[in-house]
């Protein structure tokens, strides 16, 4: 017998799931539109993982195996259908990826009935996380991950090891796991998202060269290299795109997020920055833009955070983070930005590819220093003054 309790939990959760989204009207910015509800949180995980629904096994009711996060989500338009491969973080602290649909990428995603059970290609794999979806040019959609294993060279018990996982697929079904990626001058990996065409004839890869699971050490930024064989990927050289900066809101670490949008005036890229605080790591996006031809190029760097965490978002498992791995830029130009926040829940942010290229293109570089910067916020009060003065 079921257990009488699931039909009222599932009549909750239905609520949940067919909730309308809308957008939060107290914010704005010009930028993008944020929206009142997150679009995927641990309570919309289907019934069937979390509880064992057999009154004869499960007297109380009790969720046997709860799940304590959804977060950082790949992200791909689909025949006009909206997919999200979710992180999603079991209260045994394992993440692992589940595909949610929605026909409108804002409200009423829902995740498929199983979760996605990678092939057991790696046995000293102990976590995955944070995939990237590369529809590319050779026919494939790609996911590349997050793949952490145990240091067993440290007497450090949470000494970890993070290296690129890549697998493919042509319907987010069957998935075939590949070689994780090799860098040859960075020991360690995280971040890595796939170009989706080819440079040079070669597959390229945004990297996070880091010495260290939590350090990026010497590692400077983002980097970028090529590799010749996807079924082997390795990359020799790594160049730096978007650098780390002294006092900026990519000090300590910064990381490729979502897959670059192509414009014609050069790829646009949404990515984290990282910097230290008393209360702790604050990650923020960014965006930035690099040459059509050399997407390794850096073009363009607006100043500062496109998005910060804000109200509720700042509070969660690992507070003041905004986080993201996946974005939707389609055919008519609009866009979704998924993002995360806390490591805990995720939302969107709706904008356009036009009002992408105004911000990145338009927004004054960081001049680095306060008294530059007071000069550069002056440059436009006076513009702004001036031109009140004509209107007057
Ligand atoms: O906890 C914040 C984020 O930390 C990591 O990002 P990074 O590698 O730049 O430090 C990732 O593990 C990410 O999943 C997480 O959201």
């Amino acid at each position: 017998m079921i257990h009488p309790r699931y039909y009222e939990e599932l009549k909750k959760q239905e609520e949940l799931l067919s909730r309308k989204n809308s957008v939060d009207r107290n914010f704005y910015n010009g930028i993008y539109d944020r929206y009142v509800n997150p679009v995927l949180t641990r309570e919309h995980a289907p019934l069937t993982w979390r509880y064992d629904l057999n009154e004869k096994t499960n007297p109380y009711f009790q969720e046997r195996l709860g799940i304590n996060a959804v977060m950082n989500s790949g992200a791909i338009e689909l025949d006009g259908k909206f997919y999200l491969v979710a992180r999603v973080e079991g209260n045994d602290r394992k993440s692992f990826f589940a595909v949610a649909e929605s026909d409108n990428g804002i409200d009423n995603f829902r995740f498929w009935d199983y979760p996605i059970l990678l092939p057991d290609t790696c046995p000293e794999e102990t976590n995955v996380y944070d995939m990237r979806l590369t529809k590319h040019e050779d026919g494939y959609i790609y996911g590349v991950f997050c793949s952490e294993s145990k240091d067993t060279s440290s007497n450090d018990l949470s000494a970890a090891v993070a290296a690129a996982g890549i697998v493919r697929t042509k319907d987010l079904k069957k998935w075939e796991r590949l070689p994780n990626l090799k860098t040859l001058h960075s020991p360690q990996q995280r971040n890595v998202v796939l170009h989706p065409e080819f440079v040079n004839g070669k597959y390229a890869f945004y990297t996070r060269p880091m010495d260290d699971f939590i350090d990026t050490g010497s590692g400077g930024g983002i980097g970028f290299g090529l590799c010749d064989d996807i079924m082997h990927p390795v990359i020799d050289e790594e160049v730096i795109t978007s650098k780390r900066k002294y006092h900026t809101i990519t000090e300590v670490k910064n990381g490729a997020g979502a897959v670059p949008i192509k414009t014609d005036r050069g790829w646009i890229h949404i990515a984290h920055g990282v910097r230290n605080t008393a209360a702790g790591l604050r990650y923020v996006l960014y965006a930035f833009a690099t040459d059509l031809k050399d997407p390794s190029r850096v073009i363009a760097e607006p100043s500062g955070m496109l998005m910060g965490p804000r109200g509720g978002e700042r509070v969660g498992d690992v507070s003041n983070v905004v986080f993201s791995n996946g974005c939707i830029a389609r055919e008519n130009g609009d866009v979704y930005l998924y993002y995360a926040s806390s490591d805990t829940r995720l939302h969107v942010a709706t904008t356009t590819v036009e009002k992408l290229k105004d911000y990145v293109f338009n927004t004054p570089s960081d001049p680095l220093r306060s008294v530059e910067c007071v000069a550069q916020r002056c440059e436009l009060i006076d513009s702004n003054m001036a031109l009140l003065q004509e209107v007057k």
